[in-house]
C-alpha cells in the first residue's frame, strides 16, 4: 500500500499521506512523499500541490524508531529542499498534530492552512535532540526567533489560533482544511513564482536578534546536562549569521551528533517504554471500558483534593467527601488555594479556576459516593480504615461503579474482600503533588475484571497522566524501589557518610533532592510510623524522630531549618548523633567518594527492580523505569534504573552488590537470582517479559 496517494482538485494535486497511526515520516514515506511532488510538478497540467494527511495527526514528526539506525534515502532535509524548490506553489493542509519534522514539512511549504483543533510544535528537545529538518531556520525566518526559540526550547505545541497570531500558519478554517488549502495554493499559483520561507529575512532583524540573544542566554544559563540547549542555540543564531544552506548544513552537523548522544538515547528509549507500557497483558481493545461521567474522592487531605483537582480539570464533576463540615471546608478551601497559585502565577484565568471549583462538589458523609461511576478513597493509610470505608461504600456505591484505592502499600485483596464485589476493586494510586505528578500506579490484585482495570487506564489517560498497571505486592512498584533506597541511605550513614553528602551524589547524578532532603521535606514521621506499624527500626531515623526531629515542619531533621528555611543547613548535632550510632553498632566510619555513594544507593533498587520483574508485579523493565520517570523525578536523559543499570553493566552491579552484602552482613543486599541469571547469560533486563 502506498502511504502517500495523489488526486486532483481541477488544477491543483493533493498529495495525501496515510501512514498510521500518527503518520511518522518513516523512509517509505518520505520516499513516497518525494515521488509525489516529482510527479505533481512534472504533471504540466498541475499548478500547484497540497499535502495533506489521514488520520488524527498531520505528521507527528520523523519516525523516532529509526533514529540510530543506518540512514535510509531520501533523508528528510532532502525531501523538504525538493519541497521548497518545487517551482510550484506547495501548500499544507495541516488538521491534528505537525510536530517535529512535520511542522518541517509544513514550514518548507510555500503556504500553511490549519483547522482549529491543529497543533503545532517542535518537540524535538524532549528526545534530546533540536529540529534536525530545517526548523531551527525556517521557522525563525517564517515568525522571528524571539518567536520560534521558545517554542523549541520548550518543546510545547501551541494551538492553532496562537500560530495564526505568530503568522506560522496563514489561514485558519473552520471546517475543509484541505479545500482552503486547495484555494490558497490557487491564488498563489494565479502569482506566479512561489515565495520560499527558507529565501525570507524580514523578520530577522536587529531588534529580533537582541530578544532572542537575551533568551537564549537565560536558557543556556539553566540548561544543565543537556547538550541539546547549546546546539539549539548555536543552530537559531545561525539563521541571523549564515545563509541557509550554511545553517540548514550546521543544523544537520549538531542534530546528527544529538542523535548519537546517550542522553538522547535514554530519552527516546523511555518515550517507547512509556507507550508500551499503555499495553497491558490480558487488556486488548476488545476489553471496553466502563463509561464514567462522575467521579467521588473520599478524603479532602492534600491527596484527596489533589485527585479531585485532576478529575475537575479533566472536566469530569467529582464529588469530594470529608467526615465532617469542618474537614470538607478545610480540604475544598485548600483545593480553591492551590487553583489560587496558578490564577497568580498567571498560568490559569480566575474564570477557568471558576470553571473547575463549579465541577467539585463539597460533600460530608460516604452517602455521596451513590451517583459516582468511580470512587477513589484517598483516607488514612491503614488497613482497618479502608476496610470499613470499602464495607461502607458496597452498600452505597451505584452497582457496577468502580472502587479504587489510592493505598500506596497495603493490600489491594484485602480491601476488596470487605466488599462483596471484589471484582470492582483495584488500586489507583496517585504521587504526590496529584495534580502534578504523571504517574499513576494501577494496581491490579488478582481477583479485579479486566474492564475495570482497562476503565482505570483510560480515565488515567483522560485525567492525562501515565497509567502503569502493576501487581499487587507490598509498595508495589515505586515505593517498594524508594523503601529500598531509604534502607540504602540509612545504611551509608551508619557506614560513615553524612546526609548532605549522600544527597549531593544524588543531585550530581540528576535528582532534584537527594533522599535526606526530601524525607525533611515530606516529614521523618511518616517512615517512622510505617516502620513502627510493622515492626521495623532504622537506627538513624528513629532517633531523629525520637528527638521529635521530623524534618522542615519542626525546623529541624536531617538538616536544621533555621527560621523557617526551605533549605536546609549542616546539623552538627545531627552529625554527632549519626556518629554515636555507628559506635553504638561497633562500625569505624569511613569515608566515601560520591560514586561509591551512587552506586550503594542505586545498586539495591536496581536489585528491587529485578526482583519486582521475577515476581511479575512489574510486566516489563520499562515499566518500571516508567514509573521512576513519572513519579520520583528519576532524572529523565539517564532513562529509568533499569536502563541505567543496563548502562553501567548488569555483572558490574551483581559484583558490586555481593561485596555489599558481604561487607555488611546484610543478606537483602545478596543479588536478586534474575539479576544474576542476566548478568552471567550477559543478557539485559529488556528480554524479560514477566507475564
Ligand atoms: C523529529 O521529528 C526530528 C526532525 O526534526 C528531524 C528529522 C530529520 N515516531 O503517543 P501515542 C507512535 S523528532 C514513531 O500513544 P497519542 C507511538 O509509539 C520527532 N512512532 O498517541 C504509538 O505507537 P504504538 C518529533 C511514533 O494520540 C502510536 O504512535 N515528534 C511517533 O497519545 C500512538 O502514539 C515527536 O516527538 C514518532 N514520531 O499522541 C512527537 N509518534 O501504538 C512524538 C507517535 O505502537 N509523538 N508514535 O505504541 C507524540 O507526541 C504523540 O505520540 C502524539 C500522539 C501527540 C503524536
Amino acid at each position: 500500500m502506498p502511504t502517500v496517494t495523489l488526486a486532483r482538485h481541477g488544477e491543483v494535486a493533493v498529495a495525501t499521506l496515510d501512514n498510521p497511526p500518527v503518520n511518522a515520516l518513516s523512509a517509505t514515506l518520505r520516499g513516497d512523499l518525494a515521488a509525489a511532488v516529482v510527479q505533481a510538478m512534472a504533471d504540466p497540467a498541475v499548478t500547484a500541490l497540497v499535502i495533506a494527511a489521514r488520520g488524527k495527526a498531520f505528521i507527528a514528526g520523523a519516525d523516532i524508531s529509526e533514529f540510530g539506525k543506518p540512514p535510509v534515502a531520501p533523508l528528510l532535509p532532502e525531501v523538504l529542499e525538493s519541497v521548497e524548490n518545487a517551482g510550484k506553489p506547495v501548500v499544507a493542509a495541516i488538521e491534528g498534530v505537525a510536530l517535529g519534522g512535520g511542522l518541517e514539512v509544513a514550514l518548507a511549504c510555500h503556504g500553511r492552512v490549519a483547522s482549529p483543533a491543529a497543533k503545532l510544535g517542535l518537540p524535538e528537545i524532549k528526545l534530546g535532540l533540536i529540529p534536525g529538518a530545517g526548523g531551527t531556520q525556517r521557522l525563525p525566518r517564517l515568525i522571528g526567533a524571539a518567536a520560534a526559540f521558545p517554542m523549541m526550547l520548550s518543546g510545547e505545541p501551541i494551538p492553532a489560533q496562537k500560530a495564526l497570531a505568530l503568522g506560522l500558519i496563514d489561514r485558519l478554517v473552520e471546517s475543509d482544511a484541505v479545500g482552503a488549502a486547495v484555494a490558497l495554493a490557487r491564488e498563489l499559483a494565479a502569482r506566479g513564482a512561489p515565495a520560499k520561507t527558507g529565501g525570507r529575512t524580514d523578520r530577522l532583524t536587529a531588534a529580533d536578534r537582541e530578544a532572542f540573544e537575551a533568551l537564549a542566554k537565560e536558557a543556556l544559563a539553566k540548561s544543565g546536562e543537556m547538550p541539546n540547549v547549546p546546539a539549539l542555540v548555536e543552530a537559531v543564531r545561525g539563521a541571523f549569521t549564515l545563509t541557509l544552506a550554511e545553517g540548514l548544513a550546521r543544523e544537520r552537523a549538531l542534530f546528527v551528533a544529538l542523535v548519537a548522544d546517550e542522553r538522547s538515547k535514554a530519552l527516546r528509549y523511555a518515550f517507547f517504554a512509556e507507550r508500551e507500557a499503555a499495553k497491558v497483558p490480558g487488556i486488548d481493545d476488545s476489553v471496553k471500558p466502563r463509561p464514567i461521567a462522575r467521579a467521588a474522592v473520599i478524603g479532602a487531605g492534600t491527596m484527596g483534593g489533589g485527585i479531585a483537582m485532576c478529575f475537575a480539570n479533566a472536566g469530569i464533576p467529582v464529588t469530594l467527601i470529608e467526615t465532617s463540615q469542618q474537614q470538607i471546608d478545610k480540604g475544598h478551601a485548600r483545593v480553591r488555594d492551590t487553583y489560587g497559585f496558578s490564577v497568580k502565577r498567571g498560568s490559569m484565568s480566575e474564570e477557568a479556576r471558576e470553571r473547575r471549583m463549579a465541577l467539585i462538589t463539597p460533600a460530608v458523609g460516604l452517602a455521596a459516593a451513590a451517583e459516582a461511576d468511580i470512587v477513589i478513597e484517598a483516607a488514612f493509610e491503614e488497613m482497618g480504615v479502608k476496610r470499613e470505608i470499602f464495607g461502607a461504600l458496597d452498600r452505597i456505591a451505584k452497582p457496577g461503579a468502580i472502587l479504587a484505592s489510592n493505598t500506596s502499600y497495603l493490600d489491594l485483596a484485602e480491601i476488596a474482600a470487605a466488599t462483596s464485589r471484589p471484582a470492582d476493586v483495584l488500586g489507583m494510586h496517585f504521587f504526590s503533588p496529584a495534580n502534578v505528578m504523571k504517574l499513576l500506579e494501577i494496581v491490579r490484585p488478582a481477583g479485579v475484571a479486566a474492564d475495570v482495570v482497562a476503565t482505570a487506564i483510560a480515565l488515567g489517560r483522560r485525567l492525562g497522566k501515565v497509567p502503569v498497571v502493576v501487581g499487587n505486592g507490598f509498595g508495589f512498584v515505586g515505593n517498594r524501589m524508594l523503601e529500598a533506597r531509604t534502607r540504602a541511605a540509612e545504611r551509608l550513614l551508619v557506614a560513615g557518610a553524612l546526609p548532605h553528602e549522600v544527597d549531593a551524589a544524588l543531585t550530581g547524578f540528576g535528582f532534584k533532592m537527594g533522599p535526606f532532603a526530601m524525607s525533611d521535606l515530606a516529614g521523618n514521621d511518616i517512615g517512622w510510623r510505617s516502620r513502627k506499624a510493622r515492626g521495623k527500626s532504622a537506627a538513624v531515623a528513629d532517633a531523629l524522630c525520637e528527638r521529635g526531629w521530623f524534618g522542615q515542619k519542626t525546623g529541624r531533621g536531617y538538616y536544621r531549618y533555621p527560621g523557617g528555611a526551605r533549605t536546609g543547613e549542616r546539623d552538627p548535632e545531627v552529625e554527632a548523633l549519626i556518629a554515636e550510632v555507628s559506635a553504638s553498632k561497633g562500625v569505624s566510619r569511613r569515608s566515601f567518594t560520591a560514586e561509591e555513594i551512587l552506586a550503594r544507593l542505586l545498586d539495591p533498587m536496581v536489585n528491587e527492580g529485578a526482583r519486582i520483574l521475577e515476581e511479575g508485579v512489574a510486566t516489563r523493565a520499562g515499566d518500571i523505569d516508567t514509573v521512576w520517570l513519572n513519579g520520583y523525578n528519576w532524572p529523565a536523559w539517564r532513562g529509568g534504573p533499569m536502563h541505567w543499570a543496563e548502562s553501567v553493566g548488569l555483572d558490574v552491579i551483581v559484583r558490586r552488590l555481593e561485596r555489599q552484602a558481604r561487607e555488611s552482613g546484610d543478606a537483602s543486599l545478596e543479588p536478586a537470582p534474575l539479576l544474576r541469571r542476566l548478568a552471567a547469560e550477559g543478557k539485559g533486563f529488556f528480554a524479560v517479559r514477566a507475564i
